[in-house]
């Protein structure tokens, strides 16, 4: 195995990456990384152009993307099983969720920003739809399934549990409603013990880190 080193800051789509690579049991640095002058400095524009985290060096090689860092990751740990087997059909499915999930974020962005999707033209063109009717497709998908594909736990859980949580508390676009079936899912995957870990480990580091410049 390479050398890991996550770039991040503790409060950030890093968390997912932090919470993942804690369920592979993976050996890993961390470099915090603090928003305003230090994500934009040189030096780490040299490692990720966009100026975004996370950011994760394997070797020699810069992943950036939290969902491509975690699917990467979990076929590093293949006695985890945290993604189907290659050349199933159940891998099949993670493409078409994890391809959704993308889209999901961006049309609870969208919807926050007041970027609405309000014509039938538009609803054509954007491939999410709107708002309702994709979000209601994951409902629909969960609403007697704990996990997004078969009967264990996948990379794409904890993704989607990840995303559900930043969407309802820090950005309130999802109800925070327990009963919703989103929330019931993703507190069942935000109960893991690697989550309240990474919980523990986001307070512990954004304490030592200097203020944002
Ligand atoms: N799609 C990217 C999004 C990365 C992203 O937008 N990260 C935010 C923090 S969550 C960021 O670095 N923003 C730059 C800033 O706030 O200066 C991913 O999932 O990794």
């Amino acid at each position: 195995m390479q050398d890991i080193t996550l770039y991040t800051h503790p409060f950030s789509r890093g968390t997912y990456v932090v919470w993942m690579l804690k369920e592979c049991g993976a050996e890993y640095t961390v470099v915090p990384i603090q928003f305003g002058a230090q994500i934009q400095s040189a030096e780490y524009l040299a490692i990720n152009p966009q100026g975004r985290v996370p950011a994760l060096k394997f070797g020699d090689t810069v992943l950036t993307e939290s969902l491509a860092i975690i699917t990467f990751l979990a076929e590093q740990f293949p006695d985890k099983h945290l993604i189907p087997a290659a050349d199933t059909l159940e891998r099949g499915e993670y493409y078409r969720w994890m391809c959704l999930s993308l889209h999901l974020e961006y049309a609870a962005f969208n919807k926050l920003h007041n970027l609405p999707v309000d014509t039938p033209e538009r609803r054509r063109q954007i491939g999410y739809g709107d708002f309702d009717t994709a979000w209601n497709t994951l409902r629909e998908h969960l609403k007697n399934r704990d996990y997004i594909i078969g009967n264990s736990f996948t990379a794409l859980d904890l993704y989607y549990s990840g995303l559900i949580l930043l969407l309802t508390q820090n950005f309130k676009v999802l109800p925070a409603d327990e009963t919703d079936v989103l929330q019931r899912y993703a507190a069942k995957h935000l109960a893991r013990p690697a989550f309240a870990e990474t919980m523990a480990w986001a307070q512990e580091t954004v304490a030592q880190m200097p203020p944002a410049e």
